[in-house]
């Protein structure tokens, strides 16, 4: 397919619809708002063929060449079902999908309603509908007196009064160009079919989808403008998803693709790109362990017994600490994941089959050991992030393992838990005292004294994870993460990790931070003088060197 869109009609359940198709590869559907059409996308339509992708834009029913029947509902409901049917039409299974506004109400129901057809969901300054019914039917009224408007006077008195109203005040801020564009689409709207699309799609008129954001499966990226005075509204979806982040755009109002185009689109493009490097380098061998690096700056370290639902004997532990040991000393690694082999577990904890009453977990060495709280807390004091990627059970010692990473991201099929008091165990160290401070005393008790288990969105919403994302992105999200961390000030990151050990390792982490001040001073002219001064064998001169407020 051509980079020039074409528009295509497609016939939907006696619907007419018009489409504009432009680029090849993954399918990107661009749901507009209302007033809008398939060429209010044209930023993110070349940015995204240039990327590589198939844009997918239909005129939605009322707007532009899409026609409206008044035989035929044009609800969001309906036009979901529609747009469903639209892509096994042109031939997609499924799609990125991007809704604005209207069109982001409408993303969010083809996102229910039909999962399998949105492999990745934008929702742009998106509400799920009005929740109390009495504001409901107050909207209904006012879009029906709308409507009436429309009819009687025209489309020209109806755009006018649509762009003055407040929550559009930010299109203001949209180069000359894309608002003429804009302008032109509106006036060029068919007044009936508009005042259909107000009657039937409007918010007044959808079924509330509060409290059915649970269902969404995709991963979700929440759009708003830092200045939109909607955005309450479009973080409580952002709240209500599970898989869904958000992302916030300086500068703009309502309508970021209009306001600051270039950063909506590169949001857009980061998120549905479904990448993450392909493939892994070994960076040394190992038996119970796999330790690879990205080539582009990230190491990974992953539990290899599935067999035993990734528990550690005294070898796993040996082997990740030299692990670990390799990363500190490698300059080009940024960034670290930590990941369980297999789609069931993350880590079990310790292997049972190594316990000794001895006190402790005996390898092949003979000598019963407590090794793993090494581990903790090497992991604790590496200098850059380690981010746990749950993907499965993290139980026991495994649990304790993500609690003591930076960062952890888990898939939607985690369950974490302690097992500790049943099956004769505990940990007292970190596994307590950094448990309690991420999900507060109370909890840690139940979580320790009762050995209950707790899914992903459970644990998303205690505080012991960052995000949850489907199993099968798992990995591309936690690369994700690590390009974002790479792309920062190394130095920054370094003190900052180690100034969260101050509050809670005593001195041993103000000793770490401490440490890292003193690396730092050992990079100074002033630091050189001194060492400078005695091996020459003279008094140090520090005259030239500032004393700063
Ligand atoms: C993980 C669970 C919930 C998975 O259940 P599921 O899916 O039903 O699988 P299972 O059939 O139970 O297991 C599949 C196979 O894997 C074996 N297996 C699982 N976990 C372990 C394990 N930890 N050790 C050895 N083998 C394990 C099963 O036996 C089964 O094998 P087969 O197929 O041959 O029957 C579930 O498996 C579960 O609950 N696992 C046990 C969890 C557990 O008890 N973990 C240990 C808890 N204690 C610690 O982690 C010690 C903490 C620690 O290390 C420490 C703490 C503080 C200070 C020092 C230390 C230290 O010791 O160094």
């Amino acid at each position: 397919m051509s980079g020039v869109p074409r528009t295509v009609e497609v016939e939907i359940d006696g619907l007419r619809w018009s489409v504009r198709v432009a680029g090849s590869g993954p399918a990107l559907l661009l749901l507009h708002g209302f007033t809008g059409s398939g060429r209010s996308w044209d930023e993110l339509t070349n940015a995204a063929i240039a990327a590589g992708c198939t844009v997918v834009a239909p005129d939605l029913p009322g707007h532009g060449g899409t026609a409206w029947s008044a035989a035929r509902a044009t609800t969001v409901e309906r036009t979901a079902d529609d747009v469903a049917a639209l892509l096994h039409a042109l031939g997609y299974e499924r799609a990125h999908v991007v809704g604005y506004s209207m069109g982001a109400r409408v993303a969010l129901r083809l996102a229910i309603a039909h999962p399998a057809c949105v492999a990745r969901l934008v929702l742009e300054a998106p509400s799920a509908g009005i929740a109390d019914p009495a504001e409901r039917l107050a909207r209904r009224d006012a879009d029906e007196a709308r409507a009436l408007g429309l009819e009687r006077d025209g489309i020209a008195p109806f755009v006018d009064a649509w762009e003055r109203t407040p929550v559009l005040a930010g299109e203001a801020r949209a180069g000359a160009g894309a608002r003429a564009t804009l302008r032109a689409i509106r006036l060029g709207h068919d007044p009936a079919g508009l005042a259909a699309s107000l009657r039937a799609a409007g918010q007044g008129a959808m079924e509330p989808l509060h409290d059915r954001l649970g269902e969404v499966s995709a991963p979700t990226l929440v759009i708003v403008g830092e200045d939109d005075p909607a955005r309450d509204r479009s973080e409580a979806v952002a709240d209500g998803i599970l898989v869904a982040r958000l992302a916030s755009v300086p500068g703009a109002g309502h309508a970021p693709h209009l306001e600051a185009p270039a950063a909506f689109a590169r949001l857009v493009l980061d998120f549905v790109r479904m990448t993450g490097p392909a493939t892994w380098t070994p960076a040394a061998e190992y038996h119970d362990i796999r330790y690879e690096h990205s080539g582009t700056g990230i190491a990974k370290v992953t539990i290899d017994r599935p067999e035993v639902r990734n528990a550690f004997r005294p070898e796993t532990v040996a082997e990740m600490i030299d692990a670990f040991a390799r990363i500190r000393d490698d300059a080009t690694i940024g960034c670290v994941l930590l990941t369980g082999s297999g789609d069931l577990a993350f880590c079990s904890g310790g292997d049972q089959n190594a316990k000794s009453p001895a006190g402790g977990y005996v390898g092949a060495d003979g000598l019963a050991r407590l090794n793993v709280l090494d581990l903790q807390r090497q992991i604790r004091s590496l200098p850059i992030p380690v981010i746990a990627l749950v993907n499965g059970f993290a139980i026991g010692g495994g649990q304790v393992l993500h609690v003591v990473c930076d960062l952890t991201i888990a898939s939607d099929n985690a369950v974490f838990g302690q097992v500790g008091p049943r099956v004769g165990s505990f940990d007292a160290g970190f596994g307590i005292g950094l448990l309690a401070r991420l999900v507060g005393d109370k909890k840690a008790k139940e979580i320790w004294f009762l050995c209950r288990r707790y899914s992903a969105a459970e644990a998303l919403a205690m505080g012991l994870v960052n995000a949850v994302v489907p199993l099968a992105d798992l990995e591309a999200e936690g690369v994700r993460w690590a390009d974002e961390i790479l792309a920062m000030s190394p130095t920054a990151i370094r003190f900052l990790k180690s100034a969260f050990l101050v509050a809670t390792d005593g001195l041993a982490g103000l000793q770490e931070f401490a440490g890292n001040t003193t690396g730092l001073y050992y990079t100074t002219d002033e630091a050189h003088e001194g060492s400078r001064a005695f091996l020459e064998k003279r008094d140090p001169d520090y005259s030239k060197y500032p004393r700063r407020p």
